[in-house]
Order: structure tokens, then sequence, then C-alpha cells
């Protein structure tokens, strides 16, 4: 009867981890995806950087369920600066330019992806490793502040930025 009972026991335990891992799992599933106000991130990432690289892009979709709003900044404790970027094409190179602010329409999505708009991390002080979740504060004009945490992948598929 003792022998039943301790099973039992083992069992609710079992039962228990098992529901921890599959949290823990939806948390870690969802780190890139954030929320303020109207303003929704989604799919946020980097790539890895080397050793001496001391600046990567930041990707992701922000999504307006409301208002017309503006990212007006970003900060992460992994770089000196995080700066907002537009890239195009200028004769035949690709040039980036810093803006101002980046425009986020009303009940649509803006897109920061390689070979165009994107955040740029300025003085990485140390470099990104593939896996890890780098934090980054967005302030938008009128939703206000979100961090969203942007996870790093491997380097390299569409060359450096
Ligand atoms: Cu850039």
């Amino acid at each position: 009867m003792k022998q039943v009972q301790h099973m039992k026991q083992v069992q609710q335990l079992k039962l228990r981890l098992f529901f921890l891992s599959g949290l823990l799992l939806a948390l870690s599933a969802n780190a890139q995806n954030a929320q303020v106000g109207q303003i929704k991130i989604e799919s946020a990432y980097t790539r890895a950087t080397v050793p001496g690289q001391k600046v990567a892009g930041g990707f992701m979709k922000i999504i307006d369920q409301g208002a017309a709003d503006q990212l007006i900044s970003a900060s992460s404790p992994v770089a000196d600066e995080v700066q907002l970027h537009t890239m195009s094409m200028e004769g035949n190179t690709m040039q980036m330019r810093q803006v101002k602010a980046i425009d986020v329409p009303a009940t649509g999505v803006v897109e920061l992806k390689p070979g165009g708009l994107h955040l740029m991390f300025m003085g990485i002080k140390t470099p990104l490793k593939a896996g890890d979740l780098i934090p980054v504060k967005l302030k938008f004009a009128k939703a206000g502040e979100v961090e969203v945490k942007l996870p790093v992948q491997p380097m390299g598929h569409t060359g450096a930025h």
C-alpha cells in the first residue's frame, strides 16, 4: 500500500515537471515577441558577430493595430549605441544612413529586414553568440517603451548585414 502511494507521488511529480518544462518552452518560444499598447513586435532577431566586429543589424516586424506611430530610438546593453538605419541602392552600391525615426503606419506593418530599414548595433562590447538573447529597448513616440529580446542567429546567410 505504501509502495502504491509512493508511485502515485512520483507520477504527480513527473506530471508537474512536464507542465513546468512545457511552460518554459512556451516562454522561450515567445521571447522575440513583445507588445506595448497597439504596437506588436514579432520575429525579431540579430546575427552572431566575430571578435572585433563592432556593428550588427537588428531585424523585426513592427505591427501597429491602431493609429500611426514612430519608432524614435533604441538601446541595448550589448552596444554603445543602437541607431535606426535605412539601406538603399545608390548607383550600384548599397548605402546605409541613419534616420531620425521609422514610421509605423496606422493598422499596418513595417518590416526591419536585411537590405532595408534596420536597427544597427554600434560599438558592440562582446561578440554576439548564436543562441543568445539580446535585450533591446525600443521607444515609440506614442506607445512608449518596450523591451524585446532578439535571438542571435548563426552568422552569414545573406552577408554582413
Ligand atoms: Cu546599418
